[in-house]
């Protein structure tokens, strides 16, 4: 486990990669975990679905530090997949055609869990689609068949199960995952060098309120892993 960068502000490293989320996503699971497919509407003059066109584009593999809100840090994560940017410019952009008010990206997992970037924060370079962790496919745990990883935005921006990417003008369209008094949770861009945990409370403030509720929630999205591969085998 070798450590990239010095640990960003109020983050400390781990040794596990806990399967995690929001309390209401434990027991939610993608329905196709083998076949990518992800389609794309909004603000394009083409919506369409993609799948094998990825095959088209160059695997990058990329190892980078994982970033979770409530403060802990899992380093050296190899991944594999696509280039956000390679997606889209090589093939949201000729075939769907985004119309130039397209600036705000939803992405959306099987397991209706979503979140938003703006589109400029989802063209960096080490942004990946990725279907690939330690040399093996992505497991349910990890997000099958294919997954955001946005290593410079807290793990929340890293969508699971992705299977859909809508393209919008401004945030109308978008309500954050989980219940409505928990709204705070969820920054625009949720940077964690800036320590971007939340909006309308300082993120160093933050730290203290999530690090209590890591264990509890690794218990939770662990118990209900063991329930789905349980009823899986039956
Ligand atoms: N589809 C989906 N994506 C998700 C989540 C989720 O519950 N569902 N949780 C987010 C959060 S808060 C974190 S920290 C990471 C956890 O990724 P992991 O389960 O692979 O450890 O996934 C993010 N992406
Ligand atoms: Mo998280």
């Amino acid at each position: 486990m070798t450590q990239l960068e010095p640990l960003p502000p109020g983050q400390r490293e781990t040794s596990e990669f806990p399967r995690f989320g929001q309390w209401p996503y434990a027991r939610r699971f993608p329905r196709e975990v083998n076949h990518v497919s992800l389609s794309v509407s909004g603000e394009v003059e083409l919506p369409l679905t993609i799948s094998d066109e990825l095959s088209q584009l160059p695997l990058i593999e990329q190892t980078s530090d994982f970033h979770c809100v409530t403060t802990w840090t899992r380093c050296g994560l190899q991944w594999r997949g696509y280039r956000c940017s390679d997606v889209y410019q090589q093939i949201i952009v000729p075939l769907a055609r985004p119309t130039n008010a397209a600036s705000l990206i939803l992405l959306r997992g099987q397991d209706g869990y979503r979140t938003r970037l703006p589109l400029e924060d989802l063209l960096a370079r080490d942004v990946l689609l990725a279907t690939e962790l330690e040399g093996q496919p992505l497991s349910v745990e990890h997000g099958a068949p294919i997954r955001v990883i946005a290593p410079a935005h807290y793990g929340y921006k890293s969508v699971e199960h992705l299977s859909r990417i809508e393209l919008h003008s401004t945030a109308q369209h978008y309500r954050p995952p989980g219940p409505r008094v928990f709204q705070f949770m969820d920054h625009p861009r949720a940077r964690v060098a800036e320590e971007e945990r939340g909006v309308g409370l300082p993120g160093r403030l933050l730290r203290y309120l999530y690090r209590p509720l890591i264990r509890s929630t690794v218990a939770r999205f662990r118990r209900a892993m063991v329930d789905y591969e349980t009823l899986d085998a039956s």
